[in-house]
C-alpha cells in the first residue's frame, strides 16, 4: 500500500518521458546514493512529510523517486566486457572495444531519445489525398528515419557481410545490434529482416540481377541503404505457410512476374524492397499446392516515380506492441517481381533468411533481459522502502539476481550462435559447428523468447506500480518483448523445427551437441557455470563465485571489491534446454 501510495503521487509528471528513453527531462528528487544512511533517512523524513502533508497543499508535479539511470551500456555491461576480452583477437578486441565504446555514447545521448520519439510518434495510414486520390502513404515520423541513416552509419547490416573481422564480423555484428535493439525504437525489425534477406542474395552467389539490391542492403551509405521486408504470412495464417500461401505469380513476356495475392501481415511496411513466396501459374493457370509449389520472389516496394509497385496497402494492424513500426496488410495487385529460387524451392530459399531473423530474435530477447535487469538494479539503489534501500534487501536482490543468471545464459547461446555464424560464412565451421549452429538457432529462438517475456514482466513487478506506468517506458518494453515468442516461427513451431534439422541430419545435431558438452566435461570446464552469483555492494557487478575463485578474498581480489552482498544458486539442469544454456555458459565463462 505504501509503495502504491508513493507510485500514484509520483505519476503525476504530465509530460510522457520515459526513465528508458528520455535523459533530457530532469526530475525533482531526492539523490540518495548507495550507503549514505544520513540521506536515506532524510529522505524517508521528506516522504512521510509529504504524505502527512494535506492532498491540496502538496505541489501538484511532485515527484519524489529519483529515477533509474543507467549510463553507456557497453562500459557497463560487464559480462559482455568480458566475453570479447576473452574470445576476440588482441587487435581486434582493441578496435572493437574503441567503436563499443563510442557507440555505447551514441546510444545514450542520441539514439535512445530517438527511439522513444518513435514510440510517440508511430507510423500512420494516409489512405487518400485531400482531392480524393487513392496514395496508401505510410507516414513515419523522422526519427524513424534518422534511425535508419544511424543503422547505415554505424554498419549494423554491412559489418557481417564486409567481413573486416573475419570469423568475427557476425560476433561484432551481433554485439552492436544487441546493444541497438532496446533503444532503436523498433527499427531493430527492419534490420533483422534486411539482414535477413542481404544473406538469401548472398547464399544465392549475389546473381548479377541481384547485385544492386545487395549493394544497397549492405551499405553504409544513408543515402544509398535499403531496409527489406519479409512478407510471409496470409489470411490463413502464419505458420503453416505451405498450405496458406494463396498468392500466385504469373509470367511476364519479359521473364519477370506479377503477383496476385494478400499478404496478411507484413512487418516494417515502409520497406525499401521485400523477399516473398508465391506460387507460379502454368500455361492453364494452375498452380501446384503444399511447399513445393512455392517459389521465392525479390520486389521493390515502389517504383522510381516514388509509386507503389502493383501494391495497395489495406491498412495497418494494430498491435500489442511494436508499435513504432509499420505492420500492414497488403494486396498485391500485379506487383513486378523476379523469382529468385529454383521453381518450389521458395521455402528453402527463405529459410536462409528465417534462421537469421531468428537470431535477430535472440538478439532482441537477450538485449530486452538486459536493458530491464539494468534499469532495476538502477532502481534498486535509488528506492528505499522498509527503511532501507531496495539493493539491501536480500529477497529483491535475490530475485534480481536470478534473472541475471538467466540473462547471462541466454547471452552466452547469443554469442555461441554468432560465433558459429561467423566460422560458417568464413568456410572455417567444421561440419559439427555447422549442425550445432542448425540445432541451436530454433532451439535459442524459441526459448529466449519466452524466457524475455518472464524476465520482461518479473523486471517490471520489480518497480512495483510505477513498473505499470506507460510514462516510465517500461510497459513499452514488455508490450515488445511479448511479440518475441509468437513471430519468427511460435514456440511449438519452433520446437517442430527442433525436430525437423534432427530428422534430416538422421540425429546428428543432437550427438553432435552431446560429444560437444562431454569433451567440455572431460576438460574438467563442465562446472564453470555452476556457481554461485555474487553482487559486490562497492561496485554493484554481480560476480560469479566459483571454484576456480572459491573464496571470498580471491574473489575479492580479482574484482578488487569490498563487501560481497548476496547470493543466488543457479537452477538445476533439468530437460534439455536447461542442458543448452549450461553448455553454453560452460564454454565461455
Ligand atoms: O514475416 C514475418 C516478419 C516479422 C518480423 C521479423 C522481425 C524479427 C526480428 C526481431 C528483432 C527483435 S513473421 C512470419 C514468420 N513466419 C515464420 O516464421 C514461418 C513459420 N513456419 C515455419 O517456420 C515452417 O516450419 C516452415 C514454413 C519453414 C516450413 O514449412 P514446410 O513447407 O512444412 O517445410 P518443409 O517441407 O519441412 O521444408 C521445406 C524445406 C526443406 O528442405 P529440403 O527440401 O531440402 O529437405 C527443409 O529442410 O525447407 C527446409 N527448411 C529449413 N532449412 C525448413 N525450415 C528450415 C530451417 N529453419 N533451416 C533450414
Amino acid at each position: 500500500m505504501f509503495i502504491l501510495a508513493l507510485c500514484r503521487l509520483g505519476a503525476t509528471c504530465r509530460l510522457r518521458h520515459g526513465w528508458d528513453r528520455c535523459q533530457a527531462c530532469s526530475f525533482r528528487g531526492f539523490s540518495t546514493t548507495a550507503g549514505q544512511g544520513q540521506q536515506v533517512s532524510l529522505q524517508e523524513k521528506q516522504v512521510g512529510a509529504d504524505l502527512e502533508m494535506p492532498v491540496a497543499r502538496r505541489e501538484a508535479e511532485t515527484l519524489f523517486q529519483e529515477r533509474p539511470e543507467p549510463g553507456n551500456q557497453y562500459l557497463e555491461d560487464a559480462l559482455l566486457r568480458s566475453y570479447l576480452e576473452a574470445h576476440l583477437p588482441p587487435k581486434v578486441l582493441e578496435e572493437v572495444n574503441q567503436e563499443l565504446e563510442g557507440f555505447g555514447n551514441r546510444l545514450l545521448t542520441k539514439i535512445r531519445p530517438l527511439g522513444w520519439e518513435c514510440e510517440l510518434n508511430p507510423p500512420v495510414f494516409r489512405q487518400y489525398d485531400a482531392w480524393g486520390q487513392r496514395v496508401d502513404h505510410i507516414v513515419t515520423c523522422s526519427a524513424w528515419k534518422r534511425m535508419k541513416e544511424i543503422a547505415a552509419e554505424e554498419g549494423l547490416i554491412a559489418e557481417a557481410y564486409e567481413r573486416r573481422y573475419s570469423n568475427w564480423s557476425r560476433v561484432h555484428q551481433a554485439v552492436k545490434l544487441y546493444l541497438f535493439s532496446t533503444a532503436s525504437g523498433g527499427f531493430n525489425c527492419p534490420l533483422a529482416m534486411t539482414d535477413g534477406a542481404a544473406k538469401v542474395i548472398e547464399s544465392l552467389g549475389v546473381p548479377a540481377s541481384l547485385k544492386n539490391a545487395f549493394d544497397h542492403l549492405t551499405s553504409r551509405d544513408p543515402r544509398k541503404f535499403w531496409t527489406s521486408g519479409q512478407w510471409m504470412t496470409e489470411r490463413r495464417g502464419g505458420s503453416d505457410v505451405a498450405n496458406g500461401t494463396e498468392t500466385v505469380a504469373r509470367k511476364q513476356p519479359d521473364g519477370t512476374y506479377h503477383l496476385h495475392g494478400f499478404k496478411w501481415f507484413t512487418s516494417a511496411a515502409d520497406s525499401d524492397m521485400a523477399l516473398t513466396l508465391a506460387r507460379i501459374e502454368d500455361a492453364e493457370g494452375h498452380v501446384k499446392q503444399g511447399s513445393g509449389g512455392l517459389s521465392l520472389f525479390f520486389l521493390r516496394v515502389q517504383d522510381e516515380e516514388e509509386k507503389l509497385n502493383g501494391i495497395q496497402v489495406q491498412r495497418l494492424k494494430d498491435k500489442l506492441g511494436t508499435r513504432q513500426m509499420a505492420t500492414a496488410e497488403l494486396w498485391l495487385n500485379g506487383a513486378k517481381a523476379e523469382l529468385i529460387s529454383a521453381e518450389g524451392r521458395g521455402v528453402a530459399s527463405i529459410s536462409n533468411m528465417l534462421n537469421i531473423t531468428r537470431i535477430h530474435n535472440v538478439i532482441g530477447a537477450v538485449a530486452s533481459m538486459r536493458r530491464m535487469i539494468s534499469l532495476s538494479r538502477q532502481y534498486a539503489l535509488k528506492r528505499v522502502v522498509f527503511g532501507k534501500l531496495l539493493k539491501d534487501h536480500p529477497l529483491h536482490m535475490q530475485t534480481i539476481a536470478r534473472m541475471e543468471v538467466q540473462t547471462r545464459g541466454a547471452f552466452l547461446l547469443l554469442m555461441e550462435m554468432a560465433r558459429l555464424l561467423g566460422l560458417a560464412e568464413t568456410n572455417m565451421a567444421s561440419e559439427q559447428d555447422q549442425l550445432l549452429l542448425r540445432l541451436l538457432v530454433p532451439v535459442a529462438k524459441l526459448y529466449t523468447g519466452k524466457q524475455a517475456s518472464a524476465i520482461a514482466i518479473e523486471a517490471m513487478e520489480s518497480f512495483g506500480g510505477q513498473g505499470y506506468m506507460e510514462d516510465t517506458g517500461l510497459p513499452v518494453i514488455v508490450r515488445d518483448t511479448l511479440v518475441l515468442s509468437i513471430w519468427e516461427g511460435t514456440t511449438n513451431v519452433l520446437s517442430l523445427d527442433v525436430l525437423r534439422s534432427l530428422t534430416k541430419s538422421q540425429g546428428q545435431v543432437m550427438a553432435v551437441f552431446f560429444s560437444t558438452v562431454q569433451h567440455l566435461q572431460k576438460q574438467n570446464t563442465g562446472s564453470v557455470y555452476f556457481g554461485i552469483l555474487v553482487c559486490c555492494k562497492k561496485c554493484r557487478q554481480f560476480h560469479l563465485y566459483n571454484e576456480e575463485l572459491c573464496t571470498v578474498s580471491a574473489l575479492q581480489e580479482r574484482h578488487q571489491c569490498k563487501y560481497i552482498f548476496n547470493v543466488s544458486h543457479l537452477p538445476e539442469p533439468k530437460i534439455i534446454l536447461w542442458g543448452v544454456f549450461l553448455f553454453c555458459s560452460v564454454v565461455f565463462l
